[in-house]
């Protein structure tokens, strides 16, 4: 079975998604998620301009050799844009196999590892009234896990507070906004946001929280000490990860659990914090980490080390990662929580899919395959538009960590 085609779709149904569909001979399709949100089409010229041509009368059925085929002969390892791309093709080859054996993906995997994949919704407000508020509405949903984001008083907007209550979206201009952070003010704020929902919820659901990498080790531990009452099941991305070893100080300090890896784009980037067990969930995922062949690894190394998935699920992948991610997820051993923002319903229309949100859980579905598919004819009616995520200063105009 021979690759005859392979072609990149660009489309914008209210956000922009990069997606690979590959054609075999015998007229089997797969398709992959090569979105990375404001650089989309660096990938895609990645994917047509040098990897479309190596594909053309490959063996699809061969993709363990392709992923190393794509990692070492490009000479140039690793990167968000050579990863996006390889794991468009890795997801895309997985959909195919599935649909040669008349199987959905997670059973080419071993099997489900339990029924349904537990997922966390956003409850986003901008003070701590309109966050109850959200997070009683979450949990009337049925969901068991919570991640809570609040504005900060004394600053304008925070970056992981949607302005739209339900469907989020950070990539909010043709150039990007720049918005101002506060350290200060953030750790002061936090700890009586949690307090509330704690004495609103009780100590049942799972709350999470993102930091989206604003603090210094220093200042993450101070954050996690101080919400340690409150139980968070995670503290996610407290310092930008590209030094591992700064998660030993954060460590020593706090119980808070934490997860991280939102943006890793291969195994190198959290062998440290895993074999160290300096982390307790890794949140890299299928579209940005080297499809379902490299993620797996990762979860697997993982699992050696009392560390647990709790991949990236915002709006800026598709469905088609999702799907993919889903069949990780019911399958692995050390699965933790499984990020689950609602797309619109454009995107649901150009990406039909079998998973199912049910009483706080995902379900994958059991067609052969992901269980995704996109519908060209009306990707076709939304042209890519420019998009960008913010930008953030401190106070005094400094370009601060993201
Ligand atoms: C966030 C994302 O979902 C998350 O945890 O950190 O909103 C992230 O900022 C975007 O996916 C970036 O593209
Ligand atoms: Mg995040």
């Amino acid at each position: 079975m021979r690759i005859a085609d392979a072609r990149v779709i660009v489309t914008c149904p209210g956000r922009n998604f990069v997606t690979l569909k590959i054609t075999t001979d015998d007229g089997l399709t797969g398709i992959g998620d090569a979105t990375l949100n404001g650089r989309e089409l660096a990938v895609a010229s990645y994917l047509s301009d040098h990897v479309v041509p190596l594909l053309l009368g490959r063996d699809a059925q061969r993709i363990e050799d392709t992923w190393q085929y794509l990692y070492r002969g490009a000479y140039w390892r690793r990167g968000p844009v050579t990863m996006t791309a390889i794991a468009a093709v890795d997801t895309a080859l997985w959909d195919i196999k599935g649909k040669q054996a008349g199987l959905p993906v997670h059973q080419l995997l071993g099997g489900r590892s339990r029924d349904a994949v537990t997922v966390y919704g956003h409850a986003n407000g901008e003070d701590v009234d309109n966050v109850l508020t959200e997070v009683g509405r979450y949990l009337g949903l049925g969901y068991r896990a919570v991640r809570v984001q609040c504005g900060i008083p004394g600053i304008e907007t925070t970056y992981g507070v949607g302005k739209d209550r339900f469907f989020y979206e950070p990539a909010d201009a043709a150039l990007p906004s720049e918005s101002v952070w506060s350290s200060e003010r953030y750790l002061d704020h936090m700890p009586t946001v949690f307090r509330r929902v704690r004495d609103e919820f009780g100590p049942v659901p799972k709350l999470l929280h993102d930091v989206h990498h604003r603090l210094t080790p220093i200042e993450a531990a101070r954050l996690g000490a101080s919400l340690e009452p409150f139980a968070l099941t995670w503290m996610e991305d407290p310092v930008p990860a590209e030094l591992q070893e700064g998660f030993r100080l954060i460590r020593r300090h706090t119980t808070t659990p934490i997860a991280v890896g939102e943006v890793f784009n291969t195994i190198w980037d959290c062998d440290l914090l895993i074999r160290e067990q300096l982390i307790d969930y890794v949140r890299a995922t299928v579209v940005h980490a080297g499809g379902i062949t490299h993620l797996r690894r990762i979860f697997d190394l993982a699992a050696l080390h009392h560390v647990r998935s709790g991949s990236h699920g915002a709006t800026d992948l598709s469905p088609v990662c999702m799907a993919a991610a889903l069949q990780l997820d019911i399958s692995i051993p050390n699965f933790g929580l499984q990020e689950y923002m609602h797309h619109t319903d454009e995107t649901d229309a150009v990406f039909p899919h079998t998973y199912r949100f049910e009483d706080g859980y995902l379900h994958p579905g059991d067609e052969p395959g992901l269980g995704v598919e996109i519908d060209e004819e009306l990707a076709a009616e939304y042209p890519y538009a420019p998009a960008y995520l913010p930008t953030n200063r401190l106070e005094d105009g400094t370009v601060h960590s993201w």
